[in-house]
């Protein structure tokens, strides 16, 4: 690459970064229409500096002229989710696009670095219709929890900063931030699970108090009125009490009644 035109060459780099960033937001707002929520909290991206790409390459031993196979991340998207799960769901949606193709993924949420650092990193080949014609570039897509994200860019200025002198001390006290970081994601899914449970029950108390209510009225169009008399003073005392164990077997008793009353109208 010495002495070539590095805007020439970074050019579908910076399309490949500016298409990715639109698909992926389009993405989230298509699921926030579709299932009132979205898996993806926010996007962003970036071209890696040239500064970057030469000290990667030099780090690595990627020739000059190898830059573009050798060096994956040149193209870098960041997907932030609010929880763990969501960033599975995301990757999911991504092994299922045909405008991407999946060259790799890096697991850096099971298998975290000696650092701390965590996310889950998907390397893929994306087409550019560039003026001149088509290419394809390497991106790499991170996805990450705020909480992840949280930590892993204030751990990214601080060895910037401070490149190889950061005291051991603060290296220790980050691997100790990033746990926590962690148990922070892990308590927000379990408090998650708990209100989507609590969700989940309420719906299902609402549906057999439906039902109950239906099957009463059933009766009394096929004149059974002692019997949706006496149900319905089970279903005030039950409902009194909110024993929803109690009004499940009672509709049960309805739909019994109510197959006897259909079977009793037909003869
Ligand atoms: P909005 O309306 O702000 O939500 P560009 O700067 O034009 O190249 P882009 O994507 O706008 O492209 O900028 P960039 O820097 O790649 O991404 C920044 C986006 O991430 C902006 O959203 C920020 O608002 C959003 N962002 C950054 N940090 C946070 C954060 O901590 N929480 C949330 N919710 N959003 C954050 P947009 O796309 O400009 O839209
Ligand atoms: P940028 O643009 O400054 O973020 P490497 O591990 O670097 O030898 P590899 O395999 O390309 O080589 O990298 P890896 O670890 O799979 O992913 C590279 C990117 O992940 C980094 O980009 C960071 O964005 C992020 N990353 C990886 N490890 C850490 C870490 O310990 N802390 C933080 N904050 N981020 C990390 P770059 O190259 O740093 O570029």
């Amino acid at each position: 690459m010495d002495g070539r035109d590095w805007s020439l060459f970074l050019q579908p780099y910076e399309q490949a970064v500016e298409e990715l960033k639109v698909k992926f937001k389009t993405m989230r707002l298509e699921l926030k229409i579709r299932e009132a929520y979205a898996p993806i909290e926010f996007v962003t991206g970036r071209v890696k500096r040239i500064s970057s790409i030469l000290e990667k390459a030099k780090r690595l031993g990627v020739a000059t002229d190898q830059i573009d196979t050798g060096i994956e991340d040149i193209a870098g998207i960041r997907i932030m989710c609010q929880f763990v799960d969501d960033i599975h769901r995301v990757a999911e949606l991504i092994r299922n696009r045909r405008d991407l193709q999946l060259v790799y993924e890096k697991d850096y949420i099971t298998h975290y670095k000696e650092s701390g650092y965590r996310s889950y990193h998907i390397i893929v080949k994306y087409g550019v219709q560039t003026a001149l014609g088509y290419k394809d570039v390497l991106a790499e897509i991170q996805i990450r929890t705020l909480a992840m994200n949280f930590w892993a860019t204030i751990e990214h200025s601080l060895n910037y900063k401070f490149k190889e002198s950061l005291p051991e001390d603060v290296r220790n006290r980050l691997k100790k931030a990033a746990e926590a970081a962690f148990q922070l994601d892990t308590e927000m899914t379990s408090i998650r699970k708990e209100i989507l449970d609590a969700q989940t029950e309420f719906e299902e108390q609402s549906n057999v108090v439906s039902r109950v209510l239906g099957g009463i009225q059933d009766l009394y169009f096929y004149h059974r009125v002692r019997e949706a008399a006496q149900f319905q003073m089970k279903f005030n005392e039950l409902f009194e009490q909110a024993d929803y164990p109690g009004l499940n077997s009672l509709s049960v008793d309805i739909v019994a009644s109510l197959g006897k009353a259909k079977k009793g109208s037909q003869s």
